[in-house]
This record gives structure tokens, sequence and C-alpha cells, in this order.
């Protein structure tokens, strides 16, 4: 079994692409649905919310961890490696694949990049380092929207998520980007919204590399199932105990159905 984690139904996102990639696994999803949003919180609340999962993780036996969440792969990731022996995959803003797939200039220059995630992802020193490591820090625009992980907790996606990002875009100038990073597992949810208010953009999330890089690592250790299990695919659990609305879930699945 895989153990996926974020602070609530956000992590989803990436749970379906790992789902599409590696349809033989078994997955238990820990959502902490008690403690969500993480922007509120801080560092030590965010570590001690991580620990409980991954000791939950651990009790059960997965045989790896995804942090599907920037916000906590920022704050925990690196003490997490250093502690335990099973591999922890992590999210983390897509900066790169902007870089790599979107190669269009304005006035002879590259076009910009526009981040959003969570504040705590884009003032955190991992962020930082991931900017310096692609020398990235000119062409890179922050914007955080930690109102979106409300929204998408609510399941509201209509209009009060579609004035949101429209005024969050009314605050730059548009012209100067080719691209936006959607840097917070819940952000995804929105991804038709930001096309429609901004099409000339092109969207990227960690997703899809994400799920690779976990294939590719299982793959490696032998980890990998051949075949897949009669048992139900998913275990979802709401902050250390299963769920009692499992079609919350499935909704949310739904939807995520439908973007992709
Ligand atoms: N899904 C989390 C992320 O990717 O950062 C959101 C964290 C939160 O609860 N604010």
């Amino acid at each position: 079994m895989i153990g996926v984690f974020d602070s609530g139904i956000g992590g989803l996102t990436l749970l379906h692409e790992i789902i599409r990639q590696l349809p033989n696994e078994q997955y238990c999803y820990y959502a902490d649905t008690e403690n969500v949003p993480y922007s509120t919180k801080t560092e030590e609340q965010i570590k001690e919310y991580v620990d409980k999962a991954v000791n939950y993780f651990l009790e059960i036996g997965v045989k790896a961890i995804v942090l599907a969440c920037n916000t906590a792969t920022n704050v925990c990731v690196e003490d997490l490696r250093t502690r335990l022996s099973i591999p922890i995959i992590a999210i983390q803003p897509a900066v790169k694949v902007a870089i790599d797939n979107d190669t269009r200039e304005l006035d002879g220059k590259r076009k910009h990049i526009l981040v959003c995630a969570t504040p705590i992802t884009l003032r955190s020193a991992r962020f930082q380092r991931l900017l310096d490591s692609l020398d990235a820090n000119n062409i890179v625009e922050r914007m955080a929207l930690p109102e979106l992980v409300r929204l998408a907790e609510k399941e509201d996606f209509g209009i009060d998520a579609e004035n949101y990002i429209l005024e969050t875009l009314k605050q730059i100038d548009i012209q100067k980007f080719g691209s936006i990073v959607l840097g917070c597992t819940h952000f995804t949810y929105f991804e038709p919204i930001f096309y429609k208010l901004a099409p000339q953009l092109s969207i990227f999330d960690g997703n899809e590399g994400t799920a690779r890089h976990l294939k590719n690592i299982l793959n490696k250790l032998h980890l990998l199932e051949s075949k897949r299990s009669q048992t139900p695919q998913i275990v979802f659990i709401e902050s250390g105990k299963p769920t009692q609305n499992i079609q919350r879930f499935e909704r949310y699945m739904e939807k995520i159905e439908k973007l992709t």
C-alpha cells in the first residue's frame, strides 16, 4: 500500500494521476480535515500534524509515502527523509516544467511565470532554493491564493472562486506572463477557471511529474505491484480515522475525472 497525504482534499488531484500511472497499487489517502487549512498554522503545528499522519502510515505498513501537499513538503520533507527508511515522494511547484515547456518571449525576453501557492510555500527556503537552482528568480513572480484552499474544501468551484481569481489576475501585468504554475494541490480543481480567465497562459502543476517520479522510484526498488488486487483500491482516512463521508471523497474524484 502507498500512503498519500494532504491537509485536505487537494492531494486527491495528485492521487488521481498516480492511479492513472500506477493502476495496480493500493492506496491509503490521509486527509487532515480536522486541521485544514495549514496556511493559518505554525510550522511546529504542521510538523505535528504530518507526524501523526506518518505514524499512521507506518503502523499500517505502507511501502512509500507521498506528500501530496506542497505546504507540508516545504515544512517537513527533509526531516522525514532523514528519519525514515521508506521512500518519501514529495510534490513541489512545477517551475521547471513551465521553464522547459513555455519558451515564448516578449521583447526578446523569456515570458514570466506566475507561481500561485500558499503563503507558506512561497516564502519557504525550499522554494527559494528551487528558484536559485533553476536560475529563475528573474522570471518568477509569486501569488499567494490561500482562499482557494477554503473554497475547494467547501466544494465551491463557482462564481466566488472566479471573482477571487479575476481580482488576482487584475493585479499583474498579464502580457508579461507565459504561464501559471499551480503550486498547491487544491488549486488544480480551479484550472478551468484559470483557463477561462487567462486563455493565453499555459497552466502547469506538479501532478504528472510527481506520479512519474514515484513510479520510477518504486520500479528501481522492485516495489511495483504486477497485478491488480480485488479489494477496494483506496482507503480514505480523515485525521487518523476512517472517513464517515466516503461520498464526499468520491464527489471530488469525479470532479477531477472531468478535469482530465
Ligand atoms: N494542498 C496543500 C498544498 O499543496 O499546499 C494546501 C495546504 C493548506 O492546507 N493550506
